[in-house]
């Protein structure tokens, strides 16, 4: 009895290569989160991944030290790189890096709550950083006031997570007060759409543009 070996196994031979690593750019093709608009700034290649050297550019461009430049990118690209790491994706830890598509994981505790889970903005955690905070002037915080926003939003044992808000907020700080001290509301908006970074580059560029012409 020759039983019929019903060909059931649906061998469909696929011959054609897994589009892999080439696909992380395409997060650029769909519209992205705010939060992916913040970090990808830092994309310099725009190629969908954050290497530790991109960060340190990206620092050195909107007017860090190297020091600073170059401790963000072993911390940033330490601290945020692993949770953002595709399933399934094959990667070198020790390159650090850090995936734009999926940044959203890499969200620390302790912070202001600006950004969902989602890495979606939330215009009402924005309204509430100044109206708990901005005492002084409505529209403006102290560093003081930031100081003080830092410590409230510590959640216990979030060391980590603290840290990095600090930091950040530390960095925008200084790099971006007022000759009063004041660290503006549009500057703190500008920060979470995105358009920051890049701002502070043009400003920086063209500053030196026009030293070299004297
Ligand atoms: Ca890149």
């Amino acid at each position: 009895m020759a039983g019929k070996a019903a060909d059931t196994t649906g061998s469909s031979k696929n011959n054609t290569a897994e589009p892999a690593a080439a696909s992380m750019a395409d997060v650029y093709n769909g519209e992205l989160t705010p939060l992916q608009r913040h970090v990808a700034f830092f994309d310099r290649n725009k190629d969908g991944i954050i290497y530790p050297a991109e960060t340190y550019q990206g620092f050195r461009a909107i007017g860090c030290g190297v020091a600073l430049s170059a401790a963000a990118a072993v911390f940033v690209n330490g601290g945020l790189g692993p949770k953002t790491i595709p399933e399934n994706e094959k990667t070198v830890a020790f390159k650090l890096p850090i995936y734009v598509k999926n940044i959203h994981k890499g969200k620390h505790g302790s912070d202001s709550g600006v950004y969902d889970s989602n890495g979606r903005f939330v215009p009402e955690k924005f309204e509430e950083i100044f109206k708990k905070h901005a005492h002084t002037r409505p529209d403006a915080l102290t560093g003081k006031e930031l100081q003080e926003m830092l410590q409230k939003n510590r959640e216990p044992k979030d060391l980590k997570g603290w840290l990095g808000g600090f930091t950040e907020w530390k960095v925008l700080y200084s790099l971006c007060k007022d000759k009063d001290g004041f660290l503006h509301k549009d500057t703190v908006r500008a920060v979470y759409d995105g358009s920051l970074f890049e701002r502070l580059e043009q400003e920086r560029k063209s500053k030196k543009e026009s030293s070299k012409k004297k």
